[in-house]
């Protein structure tokens, strides 16, 4: 992509409506544009982050045998009705009348219109066990919105919802799910908690919540550090497998949101693996058995030919919220460094001499041989000054950043920088196109 055509509205000046520095970053960076309380554009920057942290979501969900669908945004009252929950949810519902005076509303949640997809179709246990999500819009008309799209009104979440026969067949799929997050949150270069959290709204009594420790997060959080050094599952576990040991090599840990939170047992902890600190929620998962199928009659057959409601879980994570994390905990001085698997580009390209032949022939040539290597480029053709160039790209995060000038040419030379270390190369021209050839 080249600068010259692509959309980045970047700007020097922090907002000073942006209390918490991810939020600063998105609107200077030109990731996102608010337009109205807790509603936000997303901008071309913004939104390729935005489908990074969606595509990994989504092989995470689909290694972990979860099935997508889409379902919509504007829902019908009624089914909120049968659940009962459409009295219960209080005022963060965004209730709507159709032309036809029925009552609607943007879905918060999607437990019951899942309810009643699987009530329409299955109807054996021979069908499950089942896990189905989609990556949506929510509305929450949240009382206050704020540090940008952290905790926005519209925002987008993954949501997966379990179905399965038995009580263990339902408290496995929760494991599977609780696996599958640290998985997906390492990916992204994040270290995600999982803490015990309280279930509100959704409901159910078995529930944790996703916590990035971060300075600016909004709950306090306790735990034991033992808990912080261990590492994800891996990619490689064997889904179909008991993950038992798994979960509980984690859950023996104390960790707690402050709702949760009991003071004895943590006091009780050695005073070094003591950690009281904040957090952002960026994953929450619920085991709430029958609260939705048994008042919305989603029933199935058992082995034993008895009709039983199905038993249910539901599991989210904030994919918008997400990017405002991941800047909270990947940025410095200069703007924000990107983890590679998340960032908008993997490289920026800069141009120090825009119109000098040699300059633009191998900038030409390196592009190519780039995007011909599966590497997103952001090409930096513009004619600003240099510290501009470089600031810009700072600001931005790309992970690497090779630039292309006159004096290094004279040699065959670029110069690479990493944005995370700041260590810059020389390298030859050659030798990066033969490397690049030969991936
Ligand atoms: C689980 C999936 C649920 O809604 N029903 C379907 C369950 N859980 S939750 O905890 O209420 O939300 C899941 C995740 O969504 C993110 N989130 C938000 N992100 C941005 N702005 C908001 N206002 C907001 N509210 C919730 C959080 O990451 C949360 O863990």
């Amino acid at each position: 992509m080249r600068l010259s055509k692509f959309f980045l509205p970047v700007s020097k000046e922090a907002p000073s409506d942006a209390a918490i520095v991810s939020h600063q970053l998105m609107l200077r960076t030109g990731m996102v544009r608010q337009n109205g309380a807790g509603i936000y554009t997303w901008l071309p920057l913004g939104y390729r982050v935005l489908k990074r942290i969606e595509q990994i979501v989504r092989e995470e969900m689909n290694r972990a045998g979860a099935v997508e669908l889409l379902m919509p945004t504007l829902q019908q009252a009624d089914l909120w009705r049968e659940s009962g929950r459409y009295d219960d949810y209080g005022k963060e519902m965004l209730r709507i009348k159709d032309r036809h005076d029925r009552d609607m509303l943007y879905g918060p949640t999607n437990e019951e219109l899942i309810t009643d997809v699987f009530r329409t179709y299955v109807k054996s246990y021979k069908q499950l066990p089942l896990n189905l999500y989609h990556q949506q819009w929510k509305f929450r008309d949240e009382v206050r919105p704020r540090f940008g799209v952290m905790r926005g009104r519209e925002f987008l979440m993954k949501d997966a919802y379990s179905f399965d026969l038995t009580e263990d067949g339902a408290r496995a799929a929760y494991r599977k799910m609780f696996c599958a997050y640290l998985n997906a949150f390492n990916r992204m270069g994040l270290t995600a908690v999982p803490m015990r959290a309280d279930t509100g709204p959704i409901g159910g009594d078995l529930s944790h919540e996703f916590i990035i420790l971060a300075e600016t997060g909004e709950s306090a959080v306790f735990c034991d550090k033992a808990l912080l050094d261990l590492p994800p599952p891996g990619l490689d576990l064997d889904f179909d497998a008991d993950l038992t040991s798994e979960v509980e090599k984690r859950t023996q840990f104390y960790a707690a949101t402050e709702e949760m939170h009991d003071e004895a047992v943590f006091d009780a902890l050695p005073d070094d693996r003591k950690v009281s600190a904040r957090g952002i929620e960026v994953g929450h998962i619920f085991y709430f058995g029958t609260k939705y199928s048994k008042p919305m009659n989603a029933v199935v057959q058992g082995p034993d030919g008895q009709m039983v409601p199905v038993q249910m879980g539901s599991y989210g994570i904030g994919v918008s919220r997400l990017v405002g994390a991941l800047i909270e905990a990947c940025h410095d001085e200069s703007g924000i460094v990107w983890p590679e698997a998340v960032a908008p580009f993997d490289v920026g390209l800069i141009n120090m001499r825009v119109g000098d032949e040699a300059c633009d022939a191998a900038c030409k040539e390196l592009y190519a041989a780039m995007s011909a290597a599966g590497q997103e480029v952001l090409y930096d053709d513009t004619d600003d000054r240099a510290g501009a160039k470089f600031a810009r790209m700072d600001l931005i995060g790309l992970p690497r950043q090779i630039t292309v000038g006159p004096r290094g040419l004279a040699d065959g030379k670029v110069e690479v920088k990493d944005r995370k270390t700041g260590d810059k190369q020389e390298v030859s021209i050659a030798h990066m196109l033969a490397q690049l050839k030969a991936s």
